[in-house]
């Protein structure tokens, strides 16, 4: 049985904030971080039972609201193989968060583990990180007390990133098994990021890069990994003020670059024209590269950009190994990646694509299904998923001449390169960095691959983002009535035209995006349907 008492006593010393009202969304609950203490104190215990139902493997829990506000924070469950909470569990973890005392809280675990069948007596093991937020100190103060009301073995990690959490959850539960994804330990993390990029570099006479660190966790990171590499991975960190209060994604990062379409002030005269930058978010998982062409003016190269250039580079590189039954490429992207991005995709790279809604667990799940699955959202949060086939397949290759031989040696170290267990942002420019090093290609280069159409995403503040709901992985309304008829006639208007509406997931907001051959029809066009949705 669980430790009842226990339990009761330590949610007592948590209460819940009377009135407020939680919701597990795609980010896991995010809210200003005074609302989250009895939310953090919970989730450890839930966390705890998942480990109890994953035959006791390692949970990760991250404390974190990566690219908001520095006040705001945020709590996620990780699973055993570094993968989102499933769906099903959402509705338990919101009930658990919202009971309003210690009883029902009892009474909603209950719920739980009968739901799930939960063997409550097995041992469970919980392993967590944070970012660099403030707030995040009395947060994790609050999870240990949920850790050790219900008993858990817990690991702490301190400050990390994100994906780091992600990786060193999964390399602990496959260590020493078929699957090891590697030394469960930030330098073994750092160690195989770092040897998979020197088996990949060719000779590298290129501009230095620039990295805007959002003065979060990624600044860390940064400076940890940049031991490891070989010293002409010539860099300027930028941004990297992370103790200092109030500059967190303040102005930077790549959430500001993706929103703003503009470069940080911050790196104005830092990144010179022709050089490429790149920005990091709060906690590390999502990234935007940019350049500034000759004249000084600013070119933004977004998750889509990222995704097109990863699925050539790969779709070739399979066909260079020389496999029998090559692995199938394939691309994920969600409403929000340009229709440009799109077409250069599926058109001129012949490579199939799907459209899933927001939010990484849908990319995810869909990237699963190809061999080689490339999955990106538009603000730079992606990966690439190798399945299990296709990891066979490479290990049991047996290349027939040379450049065969080093193409699959290649495909390895890119295995090793990219952390497959959720979006990496410094995993995905190493990537970037290899795969531009071994085409040649500088900013501009990559830049060309397709002119991005012109779009706006536009925030509009509604009574209840409830009442918006939608199909076709969001690309249309369902409700309120007739507005889907409204958007289609206004849509129709604008050559190139597309847009749609979708409640936020992480925020009480709907999101209106559009997109049109030219920058005045694409704001126009949002601001028309976005003035409509109040
Ligand atoms: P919502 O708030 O559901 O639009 C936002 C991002 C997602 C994803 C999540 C999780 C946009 C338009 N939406 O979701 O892509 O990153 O946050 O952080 O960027
Ligand atoms: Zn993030």
């Amino acid at each position: 049985n669980l430790p009842v008492s226990e339990l009761a006593a330590a949610c007592d010393k948590y209460p819940k904030p009377e009135g407020h009202v939680y919701s597990y969304g795609t980010a896991g609950f995010r809210t200003q971080s005074k609302w989250l203490e009895s939310v953090v104190f919970r989730v450890g215990v839930i966390a705890a039972l998942r480990s109890k139902r994953h035959s006791s493997k390692f949970i990760g829990v991250m404390i974190t609201a990566s690219h908001n506000p520095e006040d705001d924070n945020g709590v996620k469950i990780v699973d055993p193989r570094g993968e989102m909470l499933p769906t099903d569990w959402e509705p338990y973890c919101t009930t658990i968060a919202n009971a309003p005392d210690a009883a029902s809280f009892l009474v909603a675990l209950d719920d739980l583990c009968s739901k799930f069948k939960i063997d409550v007596s097995k041992p469970c093991k919980v392993i967590y990180a944070r970012d660099t937020r403030p707030s995040g100190l009395a947060l994790v103060a609050a999870l240990q007390l949920g850790l050790k009301a219900i008993g858990c073995e817990a690991i702490d990690e301190g400050i990390r990133t994100t994906p780091q959490l992600h990786y060193l959850t999964r390399a602990t539960n496959t260590e020493g098994t078929k699957d090891d994804y590697g030394v469960p330990s930030i330098p073994g993390y750092y160690e195989k990021l770092a040897n998979a990029y020197k088996r990949l570099i060719r000779r590298r006479d290129d501009t230095p890069l620039v990295v805007d660190c959002a003065n979060g966790v990624g600044a860390i990171a940064m400076k940890e990994l940049l031991e490891y590499l070989p010293k002409d991975f010539q860099v300027t960190l930028a941004n990297t003020d992370v103790f200092v209060p109030g500059v967190l994604n303040h102005l930077c990062g790549a959430d500001f670059v993706k929103t703003k379409q503009e470069l940080p002030p911050s790196l104005k005269g830092v990144l010179k024209p022709g050089h490429r930058g790149c920005s990091l978010d709060g906690d590390a998982d999502r990234l935007m590269y940019f350049y500034l062409d000759p004249k000084g003016g600013f070119h933004m190269l977004d998750g889509d950009k990222i995704a097109a250039l990863i699925a050539g580079y790969f779709v070739d590189k399979v066909k260079l190994c020389g496999f029998k039954e090559p692995p199938r490429v394939g691309v994920v992207q969600t409403a929000y990646a340009n229709g440009n991005s799109t077409k250069y995709i599926q058109k001129t790279k012949g490579l199939p694509l799907v459209c899933v809604s927001t939010g990484v667990k849908h990319l995810h799940h869909a990237a699963e299904k190809f061999g080689i699955g490339i999955y990106f959202e538009a603000n730079g949060h992606g990966t690439v998923l190798f399945s299990s086939d296709t990891l066979d397949t490479i290990r049991n290759h047996e290349p027939q001449t040379p450049t065969q031989d080093d193409n699959t040696k290649d495909l390895k170290a890119l295995v090793d390169l990219i952390n497959s267990t959720v979006g990496d942002a410094i995993s995905d420019m190493l990537l970037v960095e290899v795969i531009l090093n071994h085409l040649r290609y500088d900013a501009q280069a990559w830049d060309s691959l397709y002119t991005d159409l012109p779009n706006r995403l536009v925030k509009v503040l509604v009574r209840n983002r409830d009442e918006f709901q939608t199909e076709d992985a969001e690309r249309r309304l369902t409700h309120p009535a007739d507005l889907q008829k409204f958007v289609d006639s206004q849509v129709a208007k604008y050559p190139d035209g597309r847009g749609f509406i979708r409640p936020s997931g992480t925020e009480d907001a709907v999101r209106v995006y559009a997109e049109a051959a030219s920058r005045f029809e694409a704001d126009q066009l949002a601001n028309y349907l976005a003035g409509w949705t109040y």
